[in-house]
């Protein structure tokens, strides 16, 4: 796969960000959905911001307040026997026994605006901040869908409830209106596709399996973008591949004359996270016709494989001008960077590696 990573590379790191929050320190600027506005380019940063401890023994968690609409500071140390504080991005109890009680940051979603596509302006506020109780550890990964005039944006809610996928529409990137969660927890990496199929709208999502079952890709559909069902799983990962542990939609569906092309990022069960890409019949998104058996981007860059969790490319977005797409993608959970690539060279690889 021919790519072509930009010099500027990273684009925005957590240096760039000046905290929203007093006495918090910008951990991660990364994971940003993507939005042609006018003549901008605009990420839709997800930036994790960290309590910084009094001293060193002390782990914080913040949590938004949604009675009080303020943030509380919950203090551990790191002797408390009742919790394990191994994993930097987390807190847990002992006695659960899987996911997490606390976040150690709390994420929200600020603008980075671009003429050129290589340069970015960070917003001084956030776009989306926290604002109910399905938000109180924060707000994740947003995505951008495009009818017209109005942006579909969709996020990851996190609370003590799960993590819940909400929407919200805009149309000038500064107030938005709130369109209430679109699929219950746990469920992540919700992707609509920018136009109605057979009269039906379609989204990606992937339901975050704790029984039986793996982290697969399901496609779901809708009258109203709002109520989803006919639920049907669609990819799957696939043993001894880059896609064994997790799969997950990454950018939204691009149209081509050939199918659907879905840009998803898979990951080992050793959370090595590289993008892959399939495509899906264009009458019928639940028919699979080809996916890749080799990533089209994996983490090579210093950038991508360092960082404050490394070994990770996540593309939110793109722009697309003609076969050219701007892939804009989160490296190792910290910062942004862009490449170029073809959707013939996708389509190529795609056409070769067919089973
Ligand atoms: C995972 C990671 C974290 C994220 C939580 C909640 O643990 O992706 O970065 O904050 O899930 O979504």
């Amino acid at each position: 796969m021919n790519i072509y990573r930009y010099e500027e590379n990273p684009l925005i790191t957590p240096l760039d960000v000046k905290p929203f929050h007093e006495g918090f320190e910008v951990i991660g600027a990364f994971n940003g959905g993507v939005a042609k506005y006018g003549d901008e380019t605009l990420l839709l940063l997800r930036v994790a911001e960290k309590p910084i401890p009094s001293h060193e023994n002390e782990v914080v968690a913040p949590v938004y307040d949604a009675e009080n609409d303020e943030l509380i500071l919950h203090r551990f140390d790191v002797s408390d026997p009742d919790y394990d504080f191994e994993d930097p991005r987390m807190i847990r109890r002992k006695d659960k026994l899987e996911g997490f009680s606390y976040l150690t940051s709390l994420s929200y979603i600020r603008i980075a605006r671009s003429k050129d596509g290589h340069h970015f302006t960070l917003d001084e506020k956030p776009f989306l901040y926290p604002f109910n109780e399905y938000q109180t550890f924060g707000i994740e990964d947003a995505r951008v869908m495009q009818l017209g005039n109005t942006y579909y944006v969709n996020f990851s809610a996190v609370s003590e409830f799960g993590v819940t996928d909400a929407l919200v529409t805009t149309t000038d990137f500064e107030s938005y209106e709130y369109l209430g969660n679109i699929f219950a927890p746990e469920n992540k990496d919700v992707l609509l596709f920018p136009e109605k199929i057979n009269g039906k709208y379609y989204a990606l999502h992937r339901p975050s399996l704790k029984s039986i079952g793996e982290l697969d890709i399901w496609l779901a559909s809708s009258p109203d973008l709002k109520s989803w069902g006919d639920h049907k799983h669609l990819l799957g990962v696939r043993p001894d591949s880059y896609d064994s542990g997790r799969v997950g939609g990454g950018c939204t569906p691009i149209k081509t004359e050939q199918g659907w092309l879905i840009l998803y990022h898979g990951a080992t069960k050793e959370h090595r996270y590289v993008m892959g890409a399939a495509l899906l019949d264009l009458s019928d998104p639940s028919i699979v016709l080809r996916r890749t058996h080799t990533p089209i981007l994996e983490p090579e860059a210093d950038y991508e494989k360092n960082g404050f969790f490394g070994d990770v490319v996540f593309a939110c977005g793109v722009i697309q001008e003609g076969d050219m797409l701007k892939m804009y993608y989160g490296v190792a959970d910290t910062s942004m960077a862009g490449c170029e690539l073809k959707i013939s060279d996708i389509l190529h690889q795609l056409e070769v590696e067919v089973k």
